[in-house]
This record gives structure tokens, sequence and C-alpha cells, in this order.
């Protein structure tokens, strides 16, 4: 086997696991590590969070269980500032958060001309790359922390174009929390309490996960080419719309809708159905973690207080019952347990955000302040603030030689 070269760095910290020798030999990299999406190759460092097998994510060292019941506002200050804001710091964060939540240009005519089939996704895109447009300060921190407050009225407006509900919009008060500018937008006929509530522990658990997801990497990438923050969040965006990465969430409650009974028999029957036709059960797997998610058990501890008796919730309690059993039969699949996904739609659904195409975007909503903040580490903070080169990995010639034109 052809043996490439080994990787050396003395910047250890966040890797862990991966070392094997003195503290500085990470990888032999051989040819089954190319051509396989560079799964497990390390190729830089993060500031922000790590993924454990047994724990999940942690957010600059804390285990996100210890997170989900904090204001959002507080996480978005952990990620930039590597530590929790003191009620002081938290206070002048959210007013400056508020200075900034000025929108730049009115999104509605933007909205009004994207086709209404088109996906959520690419009119979040479009509504980020829109912003970029009008007013990138091109100073990674400043336009970080701009998108992030500008956030929840883009995500309000792309709703209420979406569904038609263009009049009587309220305007924006950037004196409200970020959750509350994206409902008062809304205006959903709904119990706002826990609107509230089910939003909030939602973007806190989705707004990190390691620096090696493909959104995070992508924006990232694109930023290293010193594209704006907003193109390279839009990039992000795009990324995180698949169906094998953000999409999944909107993909669970599609699956939760078709099983359609709580009942574990009959939960069973079709899990085994699915697992025969090929299909994946969703809300279960996981690529690092190797036990339940942390999130997922979070947002089950949820739905056990707002809505124990709702159908769905039901049969998502059901699935974690049965699944995991039916699963660990096949020796192939390293972890037969719930995902982060499992629960998320069930009580998005509860709360009467009902469609589940919108689903993807809270998670693209939470991903900016993470995104933003490790963009802001590689461009500025890395290598004694030189920030990280443009990417540029190597790529070998397969399939060609020399040629030339008779
Ligand atoms: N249902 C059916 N098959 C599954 C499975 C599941 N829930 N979990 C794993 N497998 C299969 C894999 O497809 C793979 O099959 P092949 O060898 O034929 O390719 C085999 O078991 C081994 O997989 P693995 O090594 O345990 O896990 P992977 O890293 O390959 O895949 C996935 C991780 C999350 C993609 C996978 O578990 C899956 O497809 N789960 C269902 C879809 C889902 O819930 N996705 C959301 C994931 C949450 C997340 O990370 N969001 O960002």
């Amino acid at each position: 086997m052809l043996v490439l070269s080994f990787i050396r760095t003395t910047e250890l910290a966040y890797i862990g696991e991966t070392v094997t020798d003195e503290g500085n030999h990470l990888l032999d990299l051989t040819e089954s590590h190319l051509d396989i999406g560079m799964r497990g190759v390390p190729v830089g460092t993060c500031r922000t969070s790590f993924v454990t097998p047994g724990e999940g994510v942690h957010y600059c060292g804390y285990p996100i269980t210890e997170l989900a019941g904090m204001v959002p506002e507080d996480v978005v200050y952990l990620l930039h500032n590597k530590e929790l804001p003191t009620p002081e710091q938290s206070e002048a964060f959210r007013a400056d958060l508020a200075r900034r939540a000025v929108m730049p240009g009115d999104l509605g005519p933007i909205f009004s001309a994207l086709p209404k089939d088109g996906h959520p996704m690419d009119w979040l895109a479009v509504g980020i790359q829109t912003l970029g447009m009008w007013d990138s300060a091109n100073d990674w921190k400043e336009d970080a922390l701009n998108l992030v407050a500008r956030m929840p009225r883009l995500m309000g407006m792309l709703f209420r174009y979406r569904e038609g509900r263009t009049e009587g919009i309220p305007n924006d008060d950037p004196s409200l929390s970020m959750i509350e500018r994206f409902t008062n937008t809304l205006q959903l006929d709904v119990d706002q309490e826990k609107l509230a509530r089910v939003l909030s522990v939602y973007l806190v658990l989705h707004m990190d996960h390691g620096g090696g997801n493909l959104s995070t990497f992508v924006g990232k990438a694109v930023a290293s080419g010193h594209a704006t923050l907003y193109s390279a969040m839009a990039s992000s965006m795009n990324a995180l719309s698949g169906p094998l990465h953000g999409r999944a969430n909107q993909s669970c409650l599609e699956f939760v809708l078709r099983v359609g009974t709580s009942d574990p028999e009959e939960v069973e029957q079709f899990v085994r159905g699915e697992l025969a036709a090929g299909r994946p059960v969703f809300g279960f797997g996981h690529a690092v973690l190797r036990s339940e998610d942390p999130r997922a058990t979070a947002q089950f501890a949820l739905g056990e207080e707002i809505c124990p008796d709702d159908e769905n919730f039901r049969i998502i309690r059901t699935l974690r019952e049965v699944a995991p059993r039916v699963l660990a039969e096949n020796p192939k699949i390293s972890n037969p347990n719930a995902n982060v996904d499992i629960a998320s739609g069930a009580l998005l659904h509860h709360v009467g955000l009902k469609n589940p195409s919108y689903y993807t975007t809270f998670f693209g909503w939470a991903r900016v302040a993470g995104i933003g903040a490790q963009i802001f580490d590689e461009r500025v903070v890395m290598r004694n603030g030189k920030g990280v080169p443009i990417y540029r990995p190597k790529y070998f010639a397969r399939d060609q030689e020399l040629r030339h034109v008779e």
C-alpha cells in the first residue's frame, strides 16, 4: 500500500484520540484515505467545539447537556468569546446584537421574486447572500455578528413571503430576544411560550458540531479564498441543504409521519420493512457518536414535559425503544441509537411549525453562530493571527495519461 506522508503537528489539544505516539503522530496517509470524502483525515483545529463518541458535542469544553437550557444569545457569546458571559456581559451582548439587528434593506421584493416551490434552504441562501450584497463590513467578526443579529428577521420574512402572508408584517423590534423577533415577525396563532421554548432549545443544540461537518467545512473553505462572510455562509447553507446532511431533519419527520402508529409491534414491523427495502431508519445512527446523542436525550426530556401525548411524540418514543434493538442486529451498524434528528421534527410540529420542508432552515439559523465563529477563528486567530491559507488539498491523477492534440 502506498504511504503518502506523515502528518506532524504540535497543535494537538483538540485532537485527542487520534494521537498514537509521543503526541505528534496522527495518521499514516495511505491509498485507503483517498476518495472517501476525507473521512477521519485530520486537516485542522477547531476552537469552538469538539465531539466525543460518548458525550457528543461540547461547546468550548462544556458538554451540550449543560448548555441546552441557556438562552441562545449567551451560547452565541460562548462560541465567539470561548467563555460564558457574566450577567453584565450577557446584557451588553444583547444590546450589541440589538444595535446590529437593523436590516440594511427590504427582503420583501427579493423574496417576492423567488419561486414559491423552491426549497426554503435555497431561499435562506439567497437571503443571506442578499444581506451581504447590501452591507458587508469586510470584517470577519463584524459580519459574523451582524448576520447572527439579522437572522431572526430574515427567517420570519422567509416564512411570511413563502406562505403569502405579506400584509401587516409587524415592524422588527430589535429590543426583543432573537427568538421573540422571529416569532413576532411570524405571528403564528399558537402557544407562544411553548413555541419559544422549543425554538430556544433547538437553536442551542444545533449551533455547532466540530470543525469537519460538511457545511462548516465548506464555509471555512470558501472564506479561505477571502470571499465575504456572507458568501461563505450562503455556501454553508447550500451544503447543509443536502439530504445526507441538514435536510435529514426534514426526512426524519416525514419518516415519523409515515410510521403512523405508536404500537410497538407495528413500529417494529415498520422498521424491519424499511430495512428490508434498503431504506434508512431515520433518526438513528451516527458517523462519530457511539451512544444516544445527548441532543436527542435533551429533546426527548423536553417533549416528555410539554407534549407527552402528542401523536408524533408517542411514535418517536416507541421508535426510541424499538429501533436500536432491531438495528443492533446488524453488526455493520456502529451506532444503533437515536441521533439529534429523531425528536426535533416532532417538537417543531407540536408547537405549530407543521411543514417539515422548513426544518433545515432552523438548523441553518442555529449554525450561523458556530460557522461564523469558526470562520473568524480560521481567518483571524489561527497561525498566530495570520489565518489559515487558502484551502488546497492534493488530488492524484487517476485514469489519465499524458496526451497531445494531433
Ligand atoms: N438505518 C439503516 N441503515 C443504517 C443506519 C440506519 N439508521 N445507520 C447505519 N446504517 C448502515 C449504513 O448505511 C452503512 O451501510 P453500508 O455499509 O451498506 O453503507 C452501515 O449501516 C454502517 O454505517 P455506520 O458506519 O454505522 O454509519 P455511517 O457513518 O456510514 O452513517 C448515518 C451514519 C447517520 C448516515 C446513518 O446512520 C444513517 O443513514 N442514519 C439514518 C439517517 C439519519 O438519521 N440521518 C441523520 C444523521 C444525524 C446527523 O448527523 N445530522 O447532521
